[in-house]
């Protein structure tokens, strides 16, 4: 008993000697402060994010919040994210001071808006008393707020961990010029740095949750006045790409933005235009810009257990820019038919597989987009949530459709849409509509179809391409045009082909883009177009000659038979109509000024034109077109817009024309030297007969009307004069 007792008292005492110690080898490190949230009871979250904003409602502060408040509504948000330099020019003073909330009570008055705020602090917020903004005393005065230094906010389909960025950057430090930043609690820099990133990693680490999102106030990638940030760029990114962070998002330059990294999945996305904006200012950045806007505005994030969508909206509330990405399942967690009563069981190695990925309980149905996340397909019995690599499986599957794989690699592949892809049970069912609806064609034996889809650049082309296969084909990009080649897309489903052209814009410039129309051309060589799909947005209110000679490059390309073949196709046609005009009247008159210049580009007579009319329609690929209860997109009046828009093909297809063959002949144009050919002969009669003959006919009238000259009278023995 005395060797146990003393063995423990050793054991203490080197136990005690460690802690004592270690605390001044190590620079201490404690975990960081949690929040959870539950998601809405579908599983769903909504959410706002606005940046570098207090500013006492002036410099279009309040209009933003305004806009705020209106698509907080729209999209029932849960909460909103605030990426820091929350109070201008020089944070708070104390808790007391009066621009918490003439900045942020005062401001954010919107119904919507009365929900749970999570903000980081700016650089501009490190300039004043930072323990005053991070008091819990503000929350006294407004209880929305909440502002820690670096946390983590655990949301059940998402974690989010928020970084204080401003103390990695050096300059502050060293050289901080006129402003004094509080560097209470944060000073020695390296230390804490490290500590901050040694927790974050950790905290990473451990997260099972679908996605992972962090967020800090300067930019890792940025386009604007403040350009990259070096020290997040050597110090954070490594780690975030470690651990598959799916967005960073971030304030500090006065923009909008969405950047998309070249060697990983992470999106950059700066949402800094909460008040003064930075127009003007642009710098290139490496990776793949996607979207940039120098003016005011924020953005929204949408998130289910499998697809996030972004949108950034300016001043007055309208989308500039949208994007979505989804995760597959594992494919052991597909839906299997009710009918099928078979039951499977398995053990095994299941390689890396996150089981929270696999949904457990009921089918849920997610409203935005009538997506049914995965029913209990599937049931993964983790045996440990840190070690998910062993674990069992019991599935039900038809085992055609669902073979038992163990150790296959189940990582979510990450795939991009305009608005999210749609998962692969919907996908498979939008693709068997899509076939339906086109079976019109099939019963008159037509058994490839192929749209060509051409357009001024960034009308819509590309998200059209994208909504009418029901996933993301073709790049879509606000800011700049994403490519000069064209691509194909087809389909196949019993015997029938369908094949779609998304084609780059035909403007640069301001000019005709010849270099695109040559392109085209080449692409379309040997191909046969059934129909033409000419793209323009409804909310264009003018036209000019380019329009014209838009028309008249196509026309020029394929010839005028081209217009027997097309269709105009007017996209965002979820808008409020200028003016006062009623919809219908806006559609009309948009329509008309739109078809004259068809007719002016294509050189077709008025009579013959309104004979053959070109058929409109209206197309809305925003994710936030309304919907009816079957899950169509449809147009303000009700109409679902695909079946629709693939009526009207059906319809032009079956007008008696023609398509268009693609030959050598038709790229190259008419050749010159063939003009007029038939004109050669009559040509060559009238210069012998008329122009030959009448010159022949005058020499010699001439020649008998001229006197002789003397030798030639004394030769014939005329000439009197003698020599
Ligand atoms: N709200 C709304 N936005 C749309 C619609 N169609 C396209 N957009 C947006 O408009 C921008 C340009 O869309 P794209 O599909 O890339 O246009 P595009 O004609 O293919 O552009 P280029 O290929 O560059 O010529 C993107 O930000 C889209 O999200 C629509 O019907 N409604
Ligand atoms: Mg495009």
């Amino acid at each position: 008993m005395a060797g146990v007792a003393l063995e423990t008292t050793a054991l203490s005492l080197a136990l005690l000697a460690i802690a004592t110690v270690m605390p001044a080898l190590l620079p201490c490190s404690a975990e960081l402060q949690r929040f959870e949230r539950p998601a809405k009871a579908d599983g769903s979250l909504s959410l706002l994010v606005v940046g570098d904003w207090g500013r006492k409602g002036q410099f279009n502060q309040s209009q933003v919040a305004a806009q705020m408040g209106k698509i907080g509504e729209e999209l029932d948000i849960d909460f909103v994210i605030s990426t820091g330099d929350n109070f201008y020019d020089n944070g708070l003073k104390d808790v007391q001071d009066k621009a918490f909330e003439e900045s942020f009570t005062n401001v954010y008055t919107a119904k919507s808006l009365q929900k749970q705020w999570y903000s980081v602090l700016g650089n501009h917020d490190y300039r004043g008393d930072v323990l005053a903004e991070l008091s819990p005393l503000l929350q006294k005065i407004d209880s929305r707020w909440l502002c820690l230094r670096s946390f983590i906010l655990n949301a059940e389909i998402v974690d989010f961990f928020f970084v204080d960025t401003t103390p990695f950057v050096e300059s502050y430090w060293t050289n901080p010029e006129n402003d004094h930043y509080d560097w209470r609690d944060v000073a020695p820099r390296e230390t804490y740095i490290s500590v901050l990133l040694k927790d974050l990693d950790a905290a990473l680490k451990a997260s099972t949750a679908p996605w992972k999102i962090v967020v800090g106030h300067h930019a890792m990638r940025s386009a604007s006045h403040h350009g990259d940030t070096a020290e997040l760029l050597s110090l954070l990114l490594p780690i975030l790409k470690a651990n598959g962070v799916d967005l960073y998002i971030n304030g500090h330059d006065h923009c909008l933005q969405h950047i998309s990294s070249n060697d990983s999945k992470i999106q950059y996305l700066t949402s800094g235009g909460g008040s003064m904006a930075w127009r003007g200012v642009f710098t290139p950045t490496s990776d793949k810009l996607r979207f940039f806007y120098d003016g005011q505005g924020f953005m929204s994030l949408q998130l289910t257990r499998t697809a996030a969508d972004i949108a950034f909206y300016d001043v007055f509330g309208r989308v500039l820019h949208e994007w979505g990405v989804s995760k597959h399942l594992h494919p052991a967690a597909k839906k299997f038919p009710e009918r099928d009563k078979k039951c499977w069981a398995g053990f095994g190695l299941l390689g890396r597989l996150n089981p929270r990925e696999i949904q457990l309980g009921d089918a849920r149905t997610d409203p935005r987009r009538d997506a049914v996340t995965p029913r209990a397909a599937a049931r993964f019995y983790s045996f440990s949530r840190a070690s998910p690599y062993l674990g069992l499986l019991a599935l039900r599957p038809n085992p055609e459709q669902n073979p038992l794989r163990f150790g296959s690699p189940p990582r979510p592949l990450p795939c991009f849409g305009v608005s999210g892809r749609l998962p692969p049970d919907l996908l498979c069912r939008h693709f068997n509509k899509l076939h339906e609806l086109l079976g019109k064609l099939k019963q008159e034996n037509v058994s490839t179809l192929t749209i060509l889809v051409m357009g001024k650049g960034g009308v819509g082309k590309s998200s059209t391409v994208n909504s009418i296969l029901g996933e993301r084909v073709a790049s879509v990009s606000a800011f700049q045009s994403e490519g000069l080649r064209p691509i194909m897309c087809s389909r196949s489903r019993a015997g029938f082909t369908l094949n779609i052209i998304d084609t780059p814009g035909l403007v640069e410039g301001g000019y005709v883009n010849e270099q695109a129309i040559e392109i085209i051309k080449r692409f379309l060589l040997n191909k046969t177009i059934d129909v033409l799909l000419y793209v323009d947005r409804l909310d264009a209110y003018r036209m000019d000659s380019l329009d014209r000679q838009v028309v008249k490059a196509i026309t020029d390309t394929f010839g005028k038979r081209i217009w027997q073949r097309s269709m105009v196709v007017l996209t965002h046609a979820q808008l409020s109509p200028p003016d006062g005009l009623n919809y219908d009247d806006f559609f009309a008159k948009r329509s008309e000024a739109l078809m004259r210049y068809v007719r002016l580009g294509a050189r077709i007579r008025k009579q013959e034109f309104q004979e053959s009319s070109i058929p409109v329609v209206l197309v809305e690929n925003s994710g936030r077109c309304k919907t009816n209860s079957g899950g169509e997109k449809i147009l303000p009046d009700g109409t679902p817009w695909i079946p629709n828009l693939v009526e009207v093909i059906t319809t032009v297809i079956a007008n008696g024309s023609k398509p268009i063959t693609v030959d050598q002949k038709l790229i190259e144009g008419p050749n010159p030297n063939d003009r007029g050919k038939f004109f050669v002969p009559l040509i060559l009669a009238f210069q012998y007969f008329v122009v030959v003959k009448g010159i022949q006919r005058a020499i010699k009238q001439d020649i008998k009307n001229e006197p002789k000259p003397l030798w030639e009278l004394r030769d014939k023995g005329l000439a009197n004069r003698k020599f």
